[in-house]
């Protein structure tokens, strides 16, 4: 462990961490494998949290409510994304001087290469996985995750060369000392109202991304991706400045400074939101001396993520496409621009969601031959947004309704603009539904 790390623990004996699931345990392990000797109590104010069963026996462990006595008692309280820092049980403990951190700062404490990490409403995952995957592709030891896959304290290794983490707002509240050789902040939409005040309280976490950052790559067509401190900015978007697009002989090209780079007729990505980020993989890669031409051959190649705009059934003419990914409004109106329409639009929609505004989907649908399918517990907010909406309980319900009515040249698409929470375990396990029905139907059609 480093100098720094260490004057990090330093007087912290007693820890509590807060919230358990996947990102829970791996700060459990990791303050179970720490050199000194910790006092390790986990609270999870739910009744039955997914991952008790993963506990080692030995950890003091209390469910289904607070724990104040542990909170105050503590000398460092770690606390999940779930959890936002505005709880009453929090605050007091806050307000008592006790540091409260997330399993980020953690992983500042303790990472001993360079740093890059993403931000934004809109197309961190992909941006984290290309990025990874393309540093991969010439030869480096990447850790890849944080917000995506694998727990960034899980990802901590000595032989690691470059850490690539997708950071939530959640997460940014919570990290104070992370130093990022490039920060990736993408866009600033509506999302996550249930946990802000309001879209000033959403942009000032995800700002957070720049408070210890080498460098910002920033949105040029969107301001609130800009820094509010004074580090040097690399800009993306679609012109041909920075990192930017260049028409040579009627193909458009990612360019650097107008030096073009690769098609965007050879990318497998589709989607204006997917060159731009192409073009912050790139920005991120160059920021830590990565050669880009040196990458060109896997960016061609890289097909995106499962649950993203994924096409998972084509079949007697009939495409289903899993969208699962899209949890806000915004990613939902990346999918529909990017479509190829024949037929009609079979548009799975609903879910939680997290007090939005869906207003501005009307107009869109009502350019579209669409046909609207709304679920779950908000489906009803989008009942109004299109003549053809049809509401049902359960996404399943909507499929078998759409299986009777889908015609060759159509397409369905799950990208519901809502959190999963409501009646799924997280929207992977939406997505793997829509998926499972999807193969069930296409293989049924006749
Ligand atoms: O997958 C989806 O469909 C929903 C995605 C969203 O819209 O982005 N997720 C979140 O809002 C979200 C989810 C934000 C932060 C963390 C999580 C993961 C994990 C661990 C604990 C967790 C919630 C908790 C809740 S812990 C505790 N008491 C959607 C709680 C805890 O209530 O979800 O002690």
């Amino acid at each position: 462990m480093s100098h720094s790390a260490l004057d990090k623990w330093q007087n912290i004996e007693k820890v509590v961490v807060v919230g358990l699931g996947v990102t829970g345990l791996s700060v459990v392990n990791y303050l179970q494998n720490l050199p000194q000797d910790l006092s390790i109590k986990v609270i999870d104010t739910r009744t039955q949290p997914p991952g008790q069963e993963s506990l080692r026996s030995d950890v003091d462990f209390h469910s289904g409510s607070w724990r104040t006595d542990w909170l105050l008692d503590a000398d460092l309280i770690v606390t999940n994304p779930g959890i936002a820092l505005a709880t009453p049980e929090i605050q007091q403990a806050l307000a008592q001087g006790i540091q409260v951190v997330g399993d980020i700062e953690l992983f500042a404490w303790a990472a001993n290469a360079p740093v890059v990490a993403i931000t934004g409403s809109n197309g961190k995952s992909t941006v984290t996985d290309l990025t990874g995957v393309l540093a991969k592709s010439v030869g480096l030891n990447v850790g890849v995750g944080g917000n995506i896959g694998v727990p960034a304290l899980d990802l901590l290794a000595d032989d690691v060369d470059l850490y690539v983490l997708e950071l939530s707002s959640f997460q940014l509240e919570t990290t104070s000392s992370l130093h990022l050789a490039a920060a990736a902040y993408l866009n600033l939409s509506e999302d996550h109202m249930d946990r802000y005040q309001g879209m000033e309280d959403y942009a000032a976490a995800k700002q957070r991304i720049f408070m210890h950052a080498d460098k910002a790559i920033v949105n040029r067509d969107d301001r609130f991706t800009y820094p509010n401190n004074d580090i040097p900015t690399v800009s993306f978007g679609f012109d041909e400045q920075e990192f930017g697009v260049v028409w040579l002989e009627a193909q458009e090209y990612l360019a650097k400074q107008g030096q073009p780079l690769v098609a965007v007729e050879e990318l497998s990505l589709v989607g204006r939101h997917n060159v731009a980020n192409s073009l912050v993989a790139l920005a991120l890669l160059e920021s830590v001396g990565v050669e880009l031409t040196a990458v060109i051959p896997a960016l061609k190649t890289y097909t995106g993520l499962t649950h993203r705009c994924q096409l998972v059934a084509d079949n007697h003419g009939i495409k289903w496409i899993n969208d699962s990914k899209a949890t806000n409004l915004a990613s939902t109106f990346a999918a529909l621009s990017g479509l190829q329409l024949t037929g009609k639009l079979h548009l799975l929609v609903g879910g939680v969601g997290k007090g939005a505004d869906f207003s501005s989907l009307a107009p869109v649908l009502n350019s579209l031959n669409v046909a609207l399918y709304c679920f779950g517990q908000d489906g009803d907010e989008f009942m109004p947004l299109h003549a053809s909406a049809l509401r049902f309980e359960t996404m399943e319900q909507a499929m078998a309704d759409i299986s009777t009515k889908v015609k060759q040249g159509d397409l369905v698409m799950l990208s519901p603009a809502c959190a999963s929470l409501d009646q799924f375990k997280n929207f992977m396990a939406r997505g793997d539904e829509f998926t499972r029905l999807a193969h069930y139907y296409a293989n049924q059609i006749e």
